[in-house]
Order: C-alpha cells, then sequence, then structure tokens
C-alpha cells in the first residue's frame, strides 16, 4: 500500500514536470485527487489493511495529496508569471521616445487679415455685422445712388441671379440694411464675400471686402481723415507715409481714395506701385444725401463717412504675396506659412 502510494506520488510529480498548458495541469489535478481519483481509489483500499497500519498510510496519503496540489499550484503560478513577464517586455513603451506631432491647421490668410482689420477699428468702437450674398437690386445699386444707367451695374461688371437680385458686388448691401433697422449713431463694419465677373492675374470673381460706416451728429471730413491714419498706421506702421487723393463713388459726396507709400520700394517706384511709389488702399468719403433719404435718415440732423477696401489687396501688401490668385488654390505649402 505504501509503495502503491509513493509510485503513484512519483507518477504525478512526473507528470506535472511534462505538463504544457494550464488545461493538463487541471486534468492531472483531476485524474490524481478527484473524487474518482486514483489517489481516491487507493485510499479505498485503506479498509484492507490492518487497522494499527491505517493512521500511517493516511497522515502519508494527506501528504502527498498535498504535495500534488501544491506542484499543481506552483507549476501554474510559474507559468503565470512567465506569461507576464512575457507580456511586459512585448509591451514595453519607451517613454523617452518623442511624441507624434500633432499637426495643426492655420486660419486664411485672408480670414486672419479680416481679422487684423476689424480688431484695429474695434478699437474706435467699430462693431462687425453680417449679411445676404446673394442680394435684392435695391439693397446693392439703387439705395446707394447707383443710377439704372451706370456701368457699375452692367451684365460685365455683376452676376445676375434674376432680374432684381444680384450676387452683392460690395458689402454696402449691408449697412443700409443696418440703418433701415436702428436710428444713428451707427459705427459699423461690414466684412464679407463680394463677387464681380473679372478673371485675370489681378481680379477673382470672388473677392473680400470691409466697408465701415460712422453715421452720428456732427461727423466731418476731419473724422474719416482721423479714423483712417489710425487704422492704416495700425495695420501699415506708424511712420508710413499716407495721401489722400479726391474721386468719385455715386454713394459718397465728397469723396477720396487713400494711398500709402509702396510698401515694396519705399516710394522709389517699383513693378508693385506701377513706378508711382504708391500703392491705392481703400475709397471712402461723406456719405451721399440720397443715400439718407432712403433709409428715412436726416441729413440736416446726422452727417457720417463711409469706406471700403478690398482684403486680399491688404494681405497681399502685408503679408508680400504677390499673385492673388494663391489665396483660391488653397496649396497647402501655401496656406501653412501663414
Ligand atoms: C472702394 C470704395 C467705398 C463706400 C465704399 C458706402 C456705404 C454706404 C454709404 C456710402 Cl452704406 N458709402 N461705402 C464709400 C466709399 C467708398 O468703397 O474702392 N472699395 C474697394
Amino acid at each position: 500500500m505504501k509503495e502503491a502510494l509513493e509510485n503513484l506520488e512519483r507518477e504525478a510529480l512526473s507528470e506535472i514536470g511534462k505538463a504544457a498548458d494550464k488545461d493538463e495541469f487541471l486534468a492531472i489535478r483531476t485524474r490524481y485527487l478527484g473524487r474518482k481519483g486514483l489517489l481516491t481509489g487507493l485510499l479505498r483500499k485503506l479498509k484492507e489493511v490492518p487497522p494499527d497500519e491505517r493512521p500511517l498510510l493516511g497522515e502519508l496519503s494527506n501528504r502527498i495529496k498535498e504535495r500534488i496540489a501544491g506542484a499543481i499550484d506552483a507549476a501554474l503560478e510559474e507559468r503565470e508569471a512567465r506569461s507576464r513577464t512575457e507580456r511586459l517586455r512585448q509591451d514595453a513603451l519607451d517613454v523617452t521616445l518623442p511624441g507624434r506631432t500633432v499637426q495643426f491647421g492655420t486660419l486664411h490668410p485672408v480670414t486672419q487679415t479680416t481679422a487684423e482689420i476689424c480688431s484695429i477699428f474695434a478699437k474706435l468702437g467699430f462693431s462687425a455685422v453680417e449679411g445676404p450674398e446673394v442680394e435684392l437690386d435695391y439693397y446693392n445699386f439703387e439705395a446707394l445712388n447707383i443710377p439704372k444707367d451706370h456701368p457699375a451695374r452692367d451684365m460685365q461688371d455683376t452676376f445676375y441671379i434674376a432680374g432684381d437680385t444680384v450676387l452683392r458686388t460690395h458689402t454696402s448691401p449691408v449697412q443700409v440694411r443696418t440703418m433701415e433697422q436702428q436710428r444713428p449713431p451707427v459705427r459699423i463694419l461690414s466684412p464679407g464675400k463680394v463677387y464681380r465677373p473679372d478673371s485675370d492675374v489681378s481680379h477673382t470673381p470672388m473677392f473680400h471686402q470691409v466697408e465701415g460706416l460712422m453715421v452720428d451728429r456732427d461727423v466731418t471730413f476731419a473724422d474719416l481723415k482721423g479714423v483712417l491714419q489710425y487704422f492704416l498706421h495700425y495695420m501699415f506702421g506708424a511712420d508710413r507715409p499716407l495721401r489722400f487723393r479726391p474721386s468719385f463713388f455715386p454713394f459718397t459726396e465728397p469723396s477720396a481714395e487713400v494711398d500709402i507709400q509702396c510698401v515694396m520700394c519705399g516710394g522709389r517706384g517699383c513693378r508693385v506701385c506701377g513706378h508711382s511709389g504708391w500703392i491705392e488702399i481703400l475709397g471712402c468719403g461723406m456719405v451721399d444725401p440720397a443715400v439718407y433719404s432712403n433709409v428715412q435718415y436726416d441729413p440736416e440732423e446726422f452727417s457720417g463717412f463711409a469706406f471700403g477696401l478690398g482684403v486680399e489687396r491688404i494681405a497681399m501688401l502685408t503679408l508680400g504675396i504677390s499673385d492673388i490668385r494663391l489665396f483660391f488654390e488653397n496649396d497647402r505649402r501655401f496656406l501653412a506659412q501663414f
């Protein structure tokens, strides 16, 4: 009996030594230690041995049971530890590796320039207003004192949607709509897209404008000059010479255009400024009384000025861009530079 028990232990330990995976260990446990297992089978024969030998054999069989169970547990634990170490080795994280760089987008240079223009005028109390790009003839032309036979209304200069509907050719209609809705004091900017059927090296059929309008009691041409000089000195530097030249627009009287000294050649003359040393930067003037009558403002009580400028042109000058078409190709190598 004793020998049989010792053989059983030896065989069990030898099988444990050879087992390859968890299932095999569990199978060994069942086969030797289970309720119908080999050890239980041997113990059943205990009643056949003389009673005085039973306690020792019982004790021996208990120790064998514990040793087999212990060996299985130890082997399972060792396997578990080994596979944990292997997993850790494979999942090793090198915290000294450089991180993956995140590619941030950038605001389009036209968007950046529009925002900069608006933020300079904001210091003077101007706030931005937006409005429709598909506009009624009335707001785009009629209310601005642009007569029916004016060349700006030509098919060549305006995208017509229908008889009375156009793509706005400037953002002035937003300002007319604002004046219809509120009485002076008015101090607004109207940034946005405008459309004209031009397409060549210096014109795109869609471009961006910022217009401004200030109407109040006692607003004079001196206010216009002061406000625009303040803006241009912020935009191009306080030492950049300016000049106001007389001009004409149907919606302002008197009207002027403002030039800055050429930023490329410093006034000596180059291709950018057409060898004049000056670059036209905006148009402006005192709002014509004919416009006030269309929005029920009393021209005896109120006066004001308005101006309009092209954003692409300003962006080209401040950012050193030579071709307006670059703005609309959306080449990331271009866009990522700003
Ligand atoms: C230019 C000229 C200008 C205006 C726009 C304006 C708007 C209202 C009333 C009167 Cl509601 N005037 N806008 C005035 C003068 C010039 O733009 O050369 N733009 C690129």
